[in-house]
């Protein structure tokens, strides 16, 4: 089998994917790329400075590790793309075509992409949203992501590629800060917890959001990348969720460890991104036809929070 390729290595997601798949199929077996200098986590295994934008630096990556499997993942996130909308779509469309396209031409064996509850918009029902409701959305970040999953349903059709998607939910975890996203406060409001500061949210109390603890994210994204070909019906992106909160929820959660702590509501441009995704998700296709299933609720992920920051950061 050829090595692993990650795009986006040293974002939220890639920075633990990257450990995880280097902890599966061994350290030199996972090329980690990024355009940002990488933490010592990543660094100590294969590394090499990329742009997604280019094709051809694309190529040279793929060409010189022997590469056979691509997770691209580099992206501008919902929040950073609205304030830069045409680096938002120029990266986010480009890089996912060009990875595309070469595994068509070097046949490559799998291409994971995520895809992003910012598909849905306002009209979309907001309760237990399902699978093929309609998708309109009202962000740059949620029409590259509607596109991108058209795109990635046209080049398995006609060129076979087996390319695999997620809608993931807003993403918490210790190991890494998120950047840019509308669902970020869900991971800054433990900092400020644990350094015993007020937090001021930039949702209002009662935006609920579908939201998932990172290693139920990371073993749903192996778990679908390990799946038989067969079990894979859906090739735009599947459905995907673990529980959904307000930030008010979030806040009596993290007081049930800390109960001097204080949230305040200073809602800003990210809230209108808010309101126009889903509450809460409907995901039985992943469930029935390649067994995903979470593990862990808003409780259990609050303790193992604030549990593992201070570790992480000593
Ligand atoms: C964001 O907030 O932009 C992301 C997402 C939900 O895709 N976390």
């Amino acid at each position: 089998m050829g090595k692993i390729l990650i795009t986006g290595a040293c974002g939220q997601l890639g920075s633990e994917l990257t450990e995880k798949l280097r902890s599966i199929y061994g350290k030199e077996e996972v090329v980690a790329t990024d355009i940002q200098d990488p933490p010592e986590s990543i660094s100590d295994g294969p590394f090499e400075y990329l742009d997604v934008m280019k094709k051809d630096a694309i190529a040279k990556v793929i060409d010189e590790h022997d590469i056979k499997e691509v997770y691209h993942l580099a992206a501008l996130l919902s929040a950073k793309a609205e304030q830069n909308i045409e680096l938002g779509w120029k990266l986010n469309m480009d890089g996912l075509l060009h990875v595309l396209n070469l595994a068509k031409e070097k046949s490559l064996d799998k291409i994971f992409w995520p895809s992003s509850i910012a598909v849905f918009g306002p009209d979309a029902p907001s309760k237990d949203t399902g699978q093929n409701v309609a998708l309109n959305p009202t962000t740059v970040y949620g029409i590259s992501k509607m596109a991108g999953e058209q795109w990635c349903s046209y080049f398995h059709e006609n060129f076979g590629v087996d390319v695999r998607s997620l809608r993931y939910p807003g993403l918490i975890g210790y190991k890494s800060l998120p950047g840019g996203g509308t669902t970020d406060y869900a991971v800054d409001i433990h900092y400020k917890a644990l350094k015993n500061e007020p937090f001021s949210c930039f949702l209002d109390k009662d935006n609920a959001l579908p939201m998932m603890y990172m290693e139920d994210a990371i073993d749903a994204t192996i778990q679908l990348m390990q799946a038989d070909e067969s079990d894979i019906e859906i090739r735009t992106s599947y459905n995907l969720s673990a529980i959904s909160f307000t930030p008010e929820e979030i806040a009596e959660a993290i007081k049930k460890h800390m109960p001097g702590f204080e949230i305040s509501y200073d809602p800003d441009y990210r809230k209108k991104i808010a309101d126009s995704w889903p509450d809460s998700i409907d995901d039985s296709p992943a469930r029935e036809q390649w067994g995903w299933n979470h593990e862990y609720d808003l409780n259990k992920m609050v303790g193992d929070m604030l549990a593992n920051i201070p570790k992480a950061n000593p």
